[in-house]
């Protein structure tokens, strides 16, 4: 079935709007959230089925939680791990894959720690919250432990001990999740180069994210004042909403690939 079918006329419309905004652009980025790996299996922060809806962030998503009780906030990461090692990347993050190579310059700005922009095949990512697959020590002596499902090389000093124990740095100090928790700064070249990027688009979609959390929630308004088209691809209103110039309303795995359709 045509995906377009799914979608209400009003969002076809605005998918001829939108697709004309990119072919136009010269410079595209995508600012992804959560949502654009649901239909993937891995769960959103907020809203139904959320984890936040499941798990306090305040117990586990910050440098305090970890500190207080490694063993509790190592054992949910790695139950995340496991959802997203059985999850495929779906239509949208396929569609945004292909959009890289057939557009002149296009980046893709992730807030999503799982991997699966790079499994569908998208190479120029900035990855805002860091990554899943990836351990640094939590002294920040400079050790990475990267145990991505597609990565072959391991550190062979540093590596996961017997079920119970926690994973520890050649430097004797625990390893942590290479993610940015609440309260944590954003890598600066990171966050650098997702401001310049932003920056300099001409288009930015944004697709998939709450537009709560900062600073990824202020880079569709930078993007905005600097004179791109803003594109909002999402299954609910959010606060972004209201700025964008564009609302496509609907889910990324079908209104993405009815918008390449359209290029
Ligand atoms: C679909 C769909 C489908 C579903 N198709 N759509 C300025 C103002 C106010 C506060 C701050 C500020 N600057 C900094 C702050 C503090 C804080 C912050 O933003 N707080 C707000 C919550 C108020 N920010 C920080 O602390 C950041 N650090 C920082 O700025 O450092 C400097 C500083 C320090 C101290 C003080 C001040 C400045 C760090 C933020 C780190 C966020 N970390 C997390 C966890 C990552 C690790 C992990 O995964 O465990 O990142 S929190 C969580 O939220 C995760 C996400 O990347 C992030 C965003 O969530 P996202 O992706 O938007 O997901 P959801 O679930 O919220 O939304 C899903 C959306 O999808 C929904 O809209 C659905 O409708 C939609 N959807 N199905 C399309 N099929
Ligand atoms: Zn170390």
């Amino acid at each position: 079935m045509d995906p377009t079918m799914a979608l209400e006329q009003a969002t076809r419309d605005a998918l001829e709007r939108a697709a004309k905004a990119i072919a136009g652009a010269r410079r595209v980025v995508a600012l992804t959230g959560a949502g654009i790996s649901f239909e993937s299996g891995v769960p959103t922060f907020r809203g139904p089925g959320g984890l936040w809806r499941q798990f306090r962030p305040e117990e586990l998503a910050n440098l305090q939680a970890f500190n207080r009780n490694p063993a509790l906030v190592w054992e949910w990461y790695s139950w995340r791990r496991q959802r997203i090692a059985e999850s495929r990347p779906n239509a949208g993050h396929e569609c945004l894959a292909r959009l890289e190579r057939r557009l002149p310059a296009f980046t893709l700005v992730t807030q999503n720690v799982d991997g699966l922009h790079r499994q569908a095949g998208s190479a120029r990512i900035v990855e805002l919250h860091g990554n899943i697959w990836r351990s640094v020590c939590a002294r920040r002596c400079g050790v990475v432990l990267d145990e991505s499902p597609w990565e072959t090389r391991r550190d062979p000093e540093c590596r996961w001990p017997e079920p119970g124990a926690l994973p520890r740095c050649t430097c004797g100090s625990l390893l942590r999740p290479d993610v940015v928790w609440f309260g944590e700064s954003l890598d600066t070249d990171v966050l650098g180069c997702a401001i310049d990027e932003a920056g300099a688009a001409d288009v930015i979609l944004v697709v998939g994210t709450s537009g709560l959390v900062y600073p990824a929630a202020a880079l569709p308004d930078l993007a905005r004042r600097n004179g791109a088209a803003t594109i909002e691809i999402n299954v609910e209103p959010t606060p972004l909403s209201e700025s964008v110039d564009i609302v496509l309303r609907g889910p990324s795995e079908l209104v993405l690939p009815a918008l390449e359709a359209r290029l």
